[in-house]
C-alpha cells in the first residue's frame, strides 16, 4: 500500500489565529522558518507504506537494520569494535541510550539495535567543522529538516553566532568562556539564568553543574525529568517516601508476574526484550497495558541468543494484552483493586492482611473509594471490559511475587501523580514490596537521567541536601525553589529569564508548544548549548549564542591525572563507571567538566570552589560527591567494583519516609478521560527509528509504517466515521485549557489497532499540538500523551 498520488503536498503546522501567549501577543508560529510540521525525518523521497508488522521483536530485522546503520555512517570497522566495548564491566563504556540496566556484563554481549545506532550515531566520521559554518547562514540552516542537520556530523570546536553576517563562527575556549561568564556576572539576580539538563550528563559533570548554579545562586534547573519522570518521582515519593522504583534485574527475574504499562519497550528499553522473554521462558505471567499492542507484547527472538538467532526461533513476550483508551489505566489498576477485594471475602490469600496492618497507612479509606467505584463507571473510564480487568485480577492474585514497570504512557498526563500512585495501591494490597521479585519499576528514559536528580538537579531541592551541599563545598546555596522546564519556558518568554545554558538535549523541540518555545528562546540574551552534534536549538538562539561542543561517552576523556571515567545510575539504582575508548572527534572538544568548570571559573572569578583541580582528576570530584550525597559513601572505591553499587533505596527495606512512617496509600477518586463526543485523545510517542528529538529515519518498523512521520494513527470506525481513508490528509486540530487551538494539516491517517475514540503519532513534529500551559496540575509534566484533537479531512 502505498500513497504516492496523494502525498504531493507536504503536510504544513499552522498556529491557528485563536493561538494567544500569556500576555496576549500572537503566538509566533509563522515567521519563525521553523517548519516543525514538516517532520523531522529525512526529506520524503519514496512513497508512504504500511504494512502490520508480524515478525517478532528484535531478531534478523534488528540485525539488518543494525548493519545498514554501520554503513550509513561509515563506521563499519570502529562500529563492531566499539559495540563490543559496550556495557562491560567497568572496562567499557556505558551504552548511552536508554537507562536499563546492563542484565549480562562480562561473559556476555547485552546490546540492542537502537543501542547500536545511537553509538554509531556518535562515532560518525562526518564533520561539521568552520568551512560549513562559513557556508552556511544560520537564515538558510533553519530551512533544512532536522535529520539534515545531525547528519553533518559531529560538531569540532567553539562557535559564536555573529549577528552582523548571520553566520556561526569560531571563537576560542577562552574567549567563549568569558563571554558567558561575563553575561552571568553582569545579571542582576541569577534567578535570571536557567540552566538546562539532558539525561546524558554523566554523575560527575552533574554535580559540578549544579554546584555552579547554585554557588552563583539560583535553583533554577530545568531538566528533562521535567517531562518524563516528574509524575513517578513525586508519587513515589508520597506513597513510599522515595522517589525511585525499588526493584532491580534480579527482581525482575525471579518475579511470577510482570505488568508492563504504558512502555513501548522493543523500541525504547529494548534490552528489557531478553528480560520479557526469559520470564515468559521460565512460565511467569506477563500483563501488557497500552492502547496499542506494541512488538514487545507479542514475542521476539533474543538477539544475542545465537542459537534462537540461528533457528529463527521466537519467545512470547506476553500472556495479556489489555488495550485501555488512553489516559485509562487509573480505572484499569482500580478495577484490578477493586476485584482483588471483592475477592478478599472468599479468599484469605487475596489480600496480605499482616503487611497491610505493619506497613502501610490509608487502607480503610483506599477499600471505601475502590467500593464506592462502580464497575460501570470503571469499565467506561478505562474503555476495558470487565473480563479483560477479572483476567488481570487474576494473574495478580495467582502470583506471588509481583512487579509493575511503567513509562511515559503513564506519566505524561494530567492524572499521571494519581495513576503511579494507584499502582503503588495495587502492589500494596498483596505487600508486593520490600521482597525478591516484587514492587514499583519505573523504566527511565535517557541514559543517567535518574543519576541527574541524585545528583542533585532538582528545581525543588530538600533543604537537607543543600544544607551539606553548603556545608561539605563551602557555599551559601539559594533556598528558594527554581524554574522546571514549562516555568523556564513562560520565564524566558516574558523576559524574565535571560540567559539559556543547555547542558546537551535539544530544547527548541523536546519542549512543548514549539513556535512558543522557539519565541521564548530568541528572546534571551544568551543561549549556550553543549551539543556533540547541531540540531534544531542552535539555530533558534537568542541575542548572542555559543554552541560549545563536547566529548561524547564513547571517547577518551584526558586530563592533567590520566584518562578519566565518568559514573551513571540506571534505571534501577545502580551506579557504575564508564570509561570512553574511541579519538576525540576532534582535538578541540572539552568534557562536559571541563566545560563548566570554565564556564564557572569565569562567572565565578573569586570562587573557593577548585574547579581547574576537580577537572585534573574527577576521582576527586567524587571525593566531594561521597560527602555530600546518600549512598554515595566509599564512592570511589565502591564504583571500580565489578558492577559498580546501588544505591540504598529505603522503601526496598521497607523503611518509608512518609511522615507517618509507613506505605501510604492513597484514594484519589477517578478522573473523567472519557473524549468528548467528535473529538479524539491523542497521544504523541516516539517511531522506532529515532532517539527522542532525533529522528534516524521515516521508518517505524515495528508498526508497519515506512516513509512516513507526518501521520496520524486512528481506530477505523473513527476513520469511518469522519469520512476518511487510508492515507488520506486530515487536518488535526487539538483545543487548550484556556481554549486555544493549535493546527496540523495535510498529515495522513492510518488505521491502526487502537481504542474508538484514541489516536497516536510521533513527537517531536506534534509538539506544535501540545500548548505549554497544558501541564499536569500533579506533576507539572506537559501532557504530552493526552491531548484533546478533532480530526478532518483535509480541504481538497
Ligand atoms: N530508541 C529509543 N529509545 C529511547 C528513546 C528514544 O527516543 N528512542 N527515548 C528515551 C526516553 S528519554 C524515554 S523517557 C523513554 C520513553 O519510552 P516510552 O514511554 O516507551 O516512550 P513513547 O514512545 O513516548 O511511548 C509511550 C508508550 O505509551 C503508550 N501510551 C500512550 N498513551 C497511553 C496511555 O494512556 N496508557 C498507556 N498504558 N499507554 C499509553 C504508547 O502506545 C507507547 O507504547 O525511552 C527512552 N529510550
Ligand atoms: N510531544 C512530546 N514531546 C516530548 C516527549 C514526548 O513523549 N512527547 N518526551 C519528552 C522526553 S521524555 C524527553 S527526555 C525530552 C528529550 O529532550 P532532550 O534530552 O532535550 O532531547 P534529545 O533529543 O535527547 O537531545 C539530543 C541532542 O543532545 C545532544 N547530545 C547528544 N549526546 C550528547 C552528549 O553526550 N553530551 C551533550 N552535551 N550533548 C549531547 C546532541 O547535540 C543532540 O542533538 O523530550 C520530551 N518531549
Ligand atoms: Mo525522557
Amino acid at each position: 500500500m502505498n500513497a504516492s498520488d496523494r502525498n504531493d503536498d507536504a503536510p504544513v503546522a499552522t498556529d491557528a489565529a485563536a493561538t494567544q501567549d500569556a500576555d496576549g501577543t500572537p503566538g509566533a508560529a509563522e515567521g519563525n522558518g521553523h517548519r516543525a510540521g514538516n517532520g523531522s525525518g529525512p526529506a520524503p523521497g519514496s512513497p508512504p507504506e504500511f504494512r502490520p508488522y508480524h515478525h517478532p521483536a528484535a531478531g534478523w530485522g534488528a540485525a539488518k537494520s543494525v548493519s545498514r546503520v554501520l554503513v550509513r555512517e561509515g563506521a563499519l570497522v570502529d562500529g563492531p569494535r566499539a559495540i563490543l566495548r559496550m556495557n562491560h564491566e567497568n572496562t567499557g563504556f556505558d551504552c548511552p541510550g536508554c537507562a536499563w540496566p546492563d542484565a549480562t556484563k562480562g561473559l556476555h554481549l547485552d546490546i540492542c539495535e537502537n543501542g547500536i545506532k545511537h553509538v554509531t550515531w556518535e562515532m560518525t566520521r562526518k564533520r561539521v567543522g568552520k568551512e560549513f559554518f562559513a557556508t552556511h547562514t544560520v537564515t538558510e540552516l533553519m530551512e533544512w529538516s532536522d535529520s539534515a542537520l545531525e547528519n553533518e556530523g559531529r560538531l569540532t570546536g567553539p562557535l559564536v553566532y555573529d549577528a552582523a553576517t548571520d553566520h556561526y563562527v569560531p571563537i576560542s575556549w577562552k574567549d567563549a568562556f568569558e563571554l558567558v561568564g561575563r553575561t552571568l556576572r553582569e545579571l542582576d539576580s541569577p534567578d535570571r539564568a536557567a540552566f538546562y539538563t539532558s539525561g546524558r550528563l554523566g554523575n560527575e559533570a552533574t554535580f559540578l553543574y549544579q554546584l555552579m548554579a547554585r554557588e552563583l545562586g539560583t535553583n533554577n534547573l530545568p531538566d528533562c525529568s521535567n517531562m518524563c519522570h516528574e509524575a513517578s518521582g513525586r508519587a513515589l515519593e508520597a506513597s513510599l517516601g522515595t522517589g525511585k522504583g525499588t526493584v532491580d534485574l534480579k527482581d525482575w527475574e525471579t518475579t511470577d508476574a510482570l505488568f508492563i504499562i504504558g512502555v513501548n519497550a522493543a523500541s525504547n528499553a529494548p534490552r528489557m526484550l531478553t528480560a520479557l522473554a526469559g520470564a515468559h521462558k521460565r512460565g511467569a505471567r506477563i500483563v501488557h497495558i497500552n492502547p496499542l499492542v506494541e512488538a514487545a507484547a507479542t514475542r521476539t527472538i533474543v538477539p544475542h541468543d545465537f542459537v534462537d538467532m540461528a533457528l529463527f526461533h521466537p519467545t512470547a513476550t506476553t500472556t495479556l494484552n489489555l488495550q485501555p483508551r488512553i489516559g485509562g489505566d487509573m480505572a484499569l489498576l482500580r478495577g484490578i483493586a477493586k476485584a482483588i477485594l471483592e475477592l478478599s471475602g472468599s479468599d484469605p490469600k487475596a489480600l496480605d492482611r499482616e503487611f497491610i496492618d505493619r506497613y502501610t497507612a490509608g487502607f480503610d479509606a483506599y477499600r471505601a473509594r475502590c467500593e464506592a467505584t462502580p464497575w460501570e463507571e470503571i469499565e467506561q473510564q478505562s474503555g476495558v471490559p470487565r473480563a479483560g480487568i477479572l483476567a488481570a485480577a487474576r494473574t495478580y492474585r495467582d502470583a506471588d511475587r509481583s512487579v509493575v514497570s511503567w513509562c511515559l504512557g503513564v506519566t505524561q498526563h494530567e492524572h499521571g501523580v494519581d495513576t503511579v500512585r494507584e499502582i503503588v495501591n495495587l502492589l500494596l494490597l498483596r505487600g508486593n514490596l520490600g521482597r525478591e521479585g516484587a514492587g514499583p519499576s519505573p523504566v527511565r528514559g535517557h541514559s543517567n537521567v535518574q543519576g541527574n536528580r541524585t545528583c542533585g538537579i532538582d528545581h525543588r531541592p530538600t533543604e537537607e541536601f543543600l544544607d551539606r551541599l553548603g556545608e561539605v563545598c563551602g557555599i551559601d546555596p539559594p533556598r528558594a525553589h527554581g524554574l522546571d522546564t514549562v516555568r523556564t519556558v513562560e520565564a524566558m518568554h516574558r523576559g524574565d529569564v535571560t540567559v539559556f545554558v543547555g547542558m546537551g538535549g535539544n530544547f527548541a523541540l523536546a519542549a512543548p508548544d514549539t513556535p512558543y518555545t522557539c519565541e521564548a528562546l530568541r528572546r534571551t540574551e544568551l543561549t549556550v548549548q553543549v551539543s556533540t552534534k547541531l540540531n534544531r536549538s542552535h539555530l533558534v538562539h537568542g541575542r548572542q549564542a555559543l554552541i560549545l561542543p563536547c566529548l561524547g561517552r564513547t571517547e577518551k576523556d584526558h586530563q592533567r591525572g590520566g584518562v578519566q571515567s565518568t559514573s551513571v545510575e540506571d534505571s534501577m539504582s545502580m551506579v557504575h563507571l564508564s570509561v570512553g575508548m574511541k579519538r576525540p572527534a576532534s582535538p578541540h572538544l572539552l568534557s562536559e567538566p571541563a566545560i563548566i568548570a570554565g564556564i564557572a571559573r569565569a562567572a565565578l572569578p573569586d570562587s573557593a570552589t577548585p574547579w581547574e583541580w576537580y577537572v585534573e582528576d574527577y576521582d576527586r570530584i567524587r571525593d566531594t560527591m561521597a560527602k555530600v550525597l546518600d549512598g554515595f559513601e566509599d564512592f570511589n572505591r565502591r564504583v571500580r567494583l565489578p558492577l559498580g553499587f546501588r544505591i540504598r533505596q529505603p522503601a526496598r527495606e521497607l523503611v518509608f519516609l512518609t511522615p507517618s512512617g509507613r506505605a501510604e496509600f492513597s484514594a484519589a477518586p477517578l478522573p473523567d478521560v472519557v473524549p468528548a463526543p467528535g473529538t479524539l485523545a491523542l497521544g504523541t510517542m516516539r517511531s522506532h527509528d529515532q532517539w527522542n528529538t532525533t529522528v534516524y529515519s521515516d521508518d517505524d518498523r515495528y508498526r508497519g509504517i515506512k516513509n512516513l512521520r507526518t501521520l496520524v494513527f486512528m481506530n477505523a470506525d473513527d476513520m469511518r466515521e469522519r469520512g476518511v481513508g487510508e492515507f488520506d490528509p486530515v487536518d488535526i486540530t487539538s483545543t487548550a485549557r484556556d481554549g486555544s487551538t493549535r493546527s496540523l494539516h495535510g498529515y495522513l491517517a492510518v488505521p491502526y489497532d487502537i481504542p474508538r475514540g484514541c489516536a497516536a503519532g510521533y513527537m517531536p513534529e506534534m509538539n506544535v499540538l501540545c500548548a505549554l500551559a497544558d501541564y499536569s496540575t500533579q506533576s507539572d509534566q506537559p501532557i504530552m500523551k493526552h491531548l484533546k484533537v478533532t480530526v478532518e479531512r483535509s480541504a481538497a
